[in-house]
């Protein structure tokens, strides 16, 4: 995984519970001295150690805290990738790019990234099917890039998570239901 991934993590629980707390769980899941580089790749398993940790200091269930790391990620990436995200004029078309225009920008940004698939069909208006497939199985970081995608744009959506490879799926599909928000 690379770096920006826990740059974002480490923004967060230092955003949420401090310095002091992030330092404690670096120096509990990581290699002494270690230093995230965004550019740069780092074990998986670190990342699910330190979310890991975070649900504990935080008192969350591992989920929430995936969920909420994948929320808070997609604001912590907007300004980092402003170029790739002002190619969307809306949540529909950002959703239905990820695979063939996010992640392949990122392909050619970072070396040999380790990416999901993701292929997404609009079912009706206001509903879209998304499969999810990664040896890395971070459906529910999927599910929290979602909701800050639709922060972002102003939309309220609703997540169903139907079939899930944490239940042996081979893929997963999240039914993705959005409506904009009357302001
Ligand atoms: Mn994207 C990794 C889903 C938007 C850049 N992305 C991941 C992962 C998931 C994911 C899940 C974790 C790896 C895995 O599951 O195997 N990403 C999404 C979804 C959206 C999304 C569902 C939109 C909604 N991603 C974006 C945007 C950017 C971005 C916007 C930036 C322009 N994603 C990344 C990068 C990685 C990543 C960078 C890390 C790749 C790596 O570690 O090698
Ligand atoms: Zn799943």
């Amino acid at each position: 995984m690379k770096g920006v991934i826990f740059r974002g993590l480490e923004s967060l629980v230092i955003e949420k519970c401090g310095m002091a707390v992030w330092d404690t769980l670096l120096e509990k899941n990581a290699p002494e001295d270690r230093v995230y580089i965004s550019v740069q790749s780092y074990p998986d398993d670190e990342l699910v150690g330190l979310a890991q940790y975070v649900a504990v200091a935080l008192q969350l269930p591992i989920a929430e805290v995936l969920k909420a790391f994948g929320e808070y990620l997609f604001g912590y990436l907007l300004p980092r990738h402003s170029t790739i995200i002002a190619k969307f004029d809306g949540f529909v078309s950002l959703i239905m790019s990820i695979d063939s225009v996010i992640h392949s920008e990122v392909a050619k940004l970072y070396q040999e990234p380790n990416l999901p698939k993701i292929r997404c069909k609009v079912i009706e208006d206001g509903l879209i099917l998304m499969h999810y497939y990664s040896s890395r199985k971070l459906c529910l970081c999927a599910e929290g890039l979602i909701y800050g995608a639709a922060a972002h744009y102003n939309m309220t959506v609703t997540l169903k998570h139907i079939e899930c490879m944490h239940k042996g799926a081979d893929e997963c599909a999240i039914e993705v239901r959005f409506k904009q928000v009357i302001v």
